[in-house]
């Protein structure tokens, strides 16, 4: 059976999008005839086009009685394009192999039923599985109106992620530091809170990864700060991709005006019931920005809000063979866990050796 092939090979281009395509999904397409490709394309950065008309495109007239392989449902509305499902039946493909339906409602089977209709053959599931996975952050987005949320953790042995007198770089080797920067390009946006900015002045943007990603669009960059506490010469604030930070009402008005003027974008958020920002609200805000993935990087209090909360979907924790005991600072802060059974639990995914580090990846059950 050579569709799961064909569908492997179309997500593989399809991952090439992650993290540019938002806030549509990282589609990929490819055309193919007794085994030979004819066309293959994924998602455009920024969305559009969608990756069918231009695998169409590359396959011309040799598209007619050919399968196409597509990681979503092709789509069935007129938005910012033609529906996929029309150029599909157009061009004269025999069959449509989709791993996914999209679970937009605009399409949402809808895509499908135009192309059997039009005596097209639709074969459906084939490796679904991966293909949720790969397109997490947009089925996220469209089922739960929030961002996927990836947490990531650099911590010790012993799970501390800085000495008593703060020391904190490196505790990761270079393998695992760019094992990171690749991540961060494939989410939309990298999140921190303001304790940490203000801590490590980060500047949260790609680095070392080639002058082709270079070109692309970056992730952005999200702090959480309740009253905006955040340098107005921050390493943050002086270049770079976009910064939007998510506080509350109470935040001064200089603070805001001195952020907005460095063209900061804010967003007012509710807070809960302790009085930190509601982090259900701030993801909803985020995923009406149409933000599909985001990475978090800290600091522990966020992190430990962000678990307890039940908001990570996968947690990427690298660990180096490194012991600071327990006067360092420890990865997570307080959750509040009452019994045992109450805990959030995850799931090992994956483990990666990387030089003398290790990457755990966790989902969530
Ligand atoms: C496809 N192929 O490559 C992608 C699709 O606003 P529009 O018109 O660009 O449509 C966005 C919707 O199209 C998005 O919410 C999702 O349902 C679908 N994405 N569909 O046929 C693609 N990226
Ligand atoms: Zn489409």
């Amino acid at each position: 059976m050579t569709d799961p092939r064909f569908i492997a090979h179309a997500l593989a281009l399809a991952a090439r999008g992650l993290g540019r395509t938002w806030p549509n999904p990282a589609v990929g397409c490819v055309i193919e005839r007794d085994g030979i490709v004819l066309g293959r394309a994924r998602t455009a950065d920024g969305g559009r086009p969608h990756a069918e008309p231009q695998a169409l495109a590359q396959a011309g007239a040799a598209a007619r009685g050919a399968t196409a392989h597509v990681t979503l449902e092709p789509c069935a509305h007129h938005g910012g394009t033609p529906p996929c499902a029309d150029a599909l039946i157009a061009a004269g493909l025999a069959r449509v192999v989709v791993a996914l339906r999209d679970p937009d409602p605009r399409v949402d089977g809808g895509g499908i039923a135009r192309l059997r209709a039009a005596g097209v053959e639709v074969v459906e599931g084939v490796m679904a599985d991966a293909a949720a996975r790969l397109q997490q952050g947009f089925l996220t987005l469209v089922r739960h109106g929030r961002p996927m949320v990836t947490l990531k953790l650099a911590q010790t042995l012993d799970g501390r992620i800085a000495t008593a007198s703060g020391e904190s770089q490196w505790i990761t080797g270079p393998a695992a530091r760019a094992h990171v920067h690749a991540e961060r390009a494939c989410h939309d946006a990298i999140l921190i809170g303001a304790g940490t900015a203000r801590a490590d002045d980060p500047r949260l943007t790609v680095r070392g990864m080639g002058a082709a990603h270079a070109r692309g669009p970056q992730p952005l960059r999200i702090v959480i700060s309740r009253h905006l506490r955040l340098p107005v010469e921050a390493a943050l604030t002086s270049g770079g991709p976009p910064v939007w930070m998510l506080h509350s009402d109470s935040a001064p008005q200089l603070q805001r005006d001195a952020l907005m003027a460095k063209g900061v974008t804010l967003i007012p958020c509710a807070i809960d019931a302790v009085g930190q920002i509601d982090l259900v609200d701030a993801l909803a805000q985020l995923g009406q920005r149409g933000l599909t993935r985001i990475y978090c990087e800290g600091g522990g209090t966020l992190a430990a809000s962000l678990l307890s909360a039940g908001l990570v979907d996968r947690l990427d924790c690298y660990t180096a063979g490194l012991l600071i005991g327990a006067e360092g600072t420890p990865a997570l802060g307080a959750m509040g866990v009452g019994p045992l059974a109450e805990a959030p639990r995850l799931h090992l995914r994956d483990v990666l050796r990387l030089g003398p580090d290790v990457l755990h990846r966790w989902e969530r059950a």
